[in-house]
C-alpha cells in the first residue's frame, strides 16, 4: 500500500527546502537564457531547482516518474504509476523582475487522479497543501470549501493579453466579461492565481494556453474544496499536453461558460 501520509511529509520537506535555497539565491547573479522568445525567461535557478527534486525524489522513491518544466525528469506518454509533475519555479518572470510572486509547483498522481498538491508562494512563505479527501491547508491553516458566487461580485484572474488582440480568443469573448465582474487581476505565476481560487481571494481563472506543470498541484486544491477545472470549452484537462484552462468557484463556472465561452468559435 501507498503510504500518501509519508509522501506527503516528504514533499513538504523538499519544497520547503527548494524555497530556501531560492532565496539564497537573490544575493548571487542569476544566469538568465531564452526558450521560445525573448520574454520566455529561464534562469539556472529554475534548472537547479528541477535537479533537487529530481535527486531527492529517486533517492527515496526510485519507482516514481517525474515531469518537470525544464526536462530533465521523464518524457511521458501516460499517467500509469505514480508522477510528480513539477514547476521548479512558476513565474520566472517574476522571479527575474520583482524577486517575489513566483512558487514553486508540485502535483502528484496515482494512474491519472490527483492525490496530493503543493504550491508554495515562497517570498510570502504561504505553503498551500493538500491530500486528497482530507482538505487543503495554507500553512497550519484548513481553508473553507468554495461556495457559489456570480460574476458582478466576482474577481477574474485574467490576463490582459485575452481582452486584446491575439491567437488564441476573440477578445470580445471576455470583454463584456471584465466590464461586468467587480474585478480582474493578473499575478503573473499560474500556479498562485489557483492557490488564491482555493484561498478564495479570487473568484475565477481563465488563461488560453498553459502546461501541465502550471496546473497540476492547483486543480487537486480547487477541485478538493468544490471548485470546477476544465478547459475554455468545458472539457477535461489534459495532463500530457497545454490546455486552456478556466478554473472557479461552483456556480459561477457555469455562468461564465453560459454566458461568454460557451460563445467560442472554438
Ligand atoms: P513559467 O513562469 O513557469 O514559465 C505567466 O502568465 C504564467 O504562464 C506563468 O505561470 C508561466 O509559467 C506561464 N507560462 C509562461 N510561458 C508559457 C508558455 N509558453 N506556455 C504555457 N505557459 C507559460
Ligand atoms: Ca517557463
Ligand atoms: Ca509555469
Ligand atoms: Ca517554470
Amino acid at each position: 500500500m501507498t503510504n500518501w501520509s509519508e509522501i506527503h511529509t516528504y514533499a513538504k520537506a523538499l519544497i520547503k527546502e527548494a524555497g530556501e535555497n531560492i532565496k539564497n539565491s537573490f544575493s548571487k547573479t542569476l544566469t538568465i537564457t531564452t526558450k521560445s522568445n525573448a520574454n520566455d525567461l529561464v534562469t539556472d535557478i529554475d534548472q537547479e531547482t528541477e535537479q533537487f527534486f529530481i535527486k531527492k525524489i529517486n533517492e527515496k522513491y526510485p519507482g516514481h516518474r517525474i515531469l518537470g518544466e525544464e526536462g530533465f525528469g521523464d518524457k511521458l506518454s501516460d499517467m500509469e504509476g505514480i508522477i510528480w509533475i513539477i514547476d521548479p519555479i512558476d513565474g520566472t518572470m517574476n522571479f527575474v523582475h520583482q524577486q517575489r510572486n513566483f512558487a514553486i509547483s508540485v502535483g502528484i498522481y496515482e494512474n491519472g487522479k490527483g492525490k496530493i498538491g503543493l504550491i508554495y508562494d515562497v517570498v510570502h512563505d504561504e505553503l498551500y497543501h493538500c491530500m486528497k479527501g482530507q482538505g487543503v491547508f495554507m500553512n497550519d491553516l484548513e481553508l473553507p470549501p468554495l461556495q457559489e458566487t456570480d460574476v458582478s461580485k466576482a474577481i477574474i484572474g485574467l490576463n490582459a493579453t485575452w481582452v486584446t488582440e491575439n491567437r488564441r480568443i476573440d477578445p470580445s469573448l471576455l470583454a463584456p466579461l471584465v466590464r461586468k465582474a467587480r474585478g480582474t487581476r493578473s499575478y503573473g505565476s499560474a500556479a498562485i492565481e489557483m492557490a488564491y481560487i482555493a484561498s478564495g481571494r479570487v473568484d475565477a481563472y481563465i488563461t488560453m494556453r498553459l502546461a501541465p506543470w502550471d496546473f497540476a498541484a492547483g486543480v487537486i486544491m480547487i477541485e478538493e474544496l468544490g471548485g470546477i477545472a476544465t478547459t475554455v470549452k468545458g472539457d477535461p484537462l489534459n495532463y500530457l499536453e497545454n490546455n486552456s484552462v478556466f478554473v472557479s468557484k461552483p456556480g459561477l463556472h457555469q455562468e461564465i461558460m453560459k454566458e461568454y465561452l460557451k460563445n467560442g468559435n472554438w
